[in-house]
């Protein structure tokens, strides 16, 4: 079986985390991605929340993997020729530095555009265009800025991040489409073009539920959020609303036995219409299926707090997997609240290569998040994140036909580090 981006080559110039979410998934698909690095320290992850002295964070190592790493110093001007010579070899360029960091270092839109017109440059900043464009930006800011930070959380508690890293890995996906979508493009148009994605703009595309509420508040209150039911009235902006659900069908996270010691003991439980009958069965409360306070879903709203309680006095008796396994009997849509532990453990997970066992020659075994995207004809084979500077050498030699002697001349000149040939695994 061929990989889906075999023969497609990117110079990737990404660190941290929103950058190499991008290009690890274009590897996983096949590409060969070439990794730049500073000489000496590398993307700055490598050495950030290290659990072992020396070692490639895990940081570092889930988010780059199937990658092979070139040390070059763009600021050297020999490290700068080498670089024009992969820039005319590869099909796109990735880069997520800070705002004009890239025009610094002699690498502009123009220049790139010049030396190879079928290049794709594709780049993450923190905002668009506009007042904040110059900004530097990580994860949380962008969330804040997204319009997720304010609608997330409890209505009568300060604004809250998520956990899912919906600023970089989301912005990270969106520029991988982009990339994709503009190889395509290049198919039929022969020329390269620019992808950009805004952080800002990727959480609130994701968030984008948010601003349809937004624009529903004008017409009245948002029955389905809780405070509803608790007279609570709106005000002019989207509200934070807890664990309500997002869409039309409510829900919440109930507790469940055990949920006294256990913090994750709990299960997101949804009322959705089409199952009302078997769920006012389940927990005992057969009168509710005719009974018109709480028959139809809209006269249901103003009572989802008694409700939910109500349901949760059913949940609190079966653990989050019997309880599951008891409402899925009845297609009651609904999941357990499950911990990383449980998910690092999960056997189908295992099973599908989502979460994948991967040997690195420093670090040994660790556990990864192997590619969500499974595409039939060309399956993902997760392969370890590469040393710092691995394949210089190989890249220099394969990819850009130098000879020992100019190779020994690029050495000496500082603009690639000390080559070093990694010892057979
Ligand atoms: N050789 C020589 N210099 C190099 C180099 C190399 N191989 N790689 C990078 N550099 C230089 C850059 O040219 C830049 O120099 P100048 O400031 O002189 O132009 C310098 O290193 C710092 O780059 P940076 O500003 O991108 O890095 P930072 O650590 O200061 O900021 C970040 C990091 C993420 C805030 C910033 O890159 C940014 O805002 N990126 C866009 C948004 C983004 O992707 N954020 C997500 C990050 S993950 O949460």
């Amino acid at each position: 079986m061929s990989k889906a981006l075999e023969g497609v080559r990117i110079l990737d110039f990404t660190h941290v985390q929103s950058g190499p979410t991008c290009t690890q998934l274009l590897a996983w698909f096949g590409a060969d991605v070439i990794k730049v690095e500073r000489p000496g320290a590398g993307d700055a992850t490598r050495q950030q929340l290290q659990d072992i002295p020396d070692v490639d964070s895990l940081y570092f190592t889930m988010l780059n993997h199937n990658k092979r790493s070139i040390t070059i110093d763009t600021k050297n001007p020999k490290g700068k020729e080498v670089l024009w010579r992969l820039v005319k070899e590869c099909d796109v360029l990735v880069e997520n530095f800070a705002p004009g960091a890239l025009d610094r270092m002699g690498f502009s839109w123009e220049k790139l555009q010049e030396a190879n017109p079928k290049l794709i440059v594709a780049s993450v900043k923190g905002f668009g265009p506009g007042r904040y464009q110059d900004c530097k930006v990580y994860e949380n800011v962008a969330q804040c800025a997204g319009g997720s930070a304010s609608t997330t959380g409890f209505r009568d508690d300060i604004p809250m991040v998520t956990g899912a890293q919906i600023g970089d890995s989301g912005t990270g996906l969106h520029l991988a489409l982009g990339i994709v979508t503009a190889l395509y493009h290049r198919t039929h148009s022969g020329v390269g073009q620019r992808v950009d994605c805004a952080m800002q703009d990727s959480v609130l595309n994701l968030c984008r539920v948010k601003l349809r509420d937004q624009q529903r508040l004008a017409h009245g209150p948002l029955r389905e959020y809780s405070q509803f039911g608790e007279d609570i009235p709106f005000g002019d902006a989207v509200p934070r609303a807890g664990n309500d659900s997002g869409g039309g069908q409510p829900g919440r996270i109930l507790k469940c036995k055990g949920w006294e010691h256990d913090p994750n003991a709990y299960i997101y439980f949804i009322t959705q219409a089409a199952v009302w009958e078997p769920i006012c069965d389940i927990i005992g409360e057969p009168g509710w299926k005719t009974d018109p306070l709480y028959s139809s879903p809209k006269t249901r709203l103003p009572h989802l707090n008694e409700i939910f309680t109500r349901i949760e006095a059913w949940t609190m008796k079966h653990d989050k997997f019997e309880a599951m396994d008891i409402l899925n009997k009845y297609d009651i849509p609904c999941g357990p609240i499950l911990s990383m532990k449980e998910i690092a453990e999960d056997d189908s997970l295992r099973a599908t290569g989502t979460v994948v066992e991967v040997d690195h020659p420093t670090r040994g075994k660790y556990l990864t998040v192997g590619n969500p995207i499974k595409l039939s004809a060309s399956p993902a084979e997760v392969t370890r994140s590469p040393l710092l500077g691995e394949h210089t050498e190989e890249i220099l030699r394969e990819v850009l036909g130098y000879r020992d002697n100019e190779i020994a001349e690029i050495e000496g000149s500082g603009a690639v580090g000390r080559v070093t040939k990694l010892a057979a695994e």
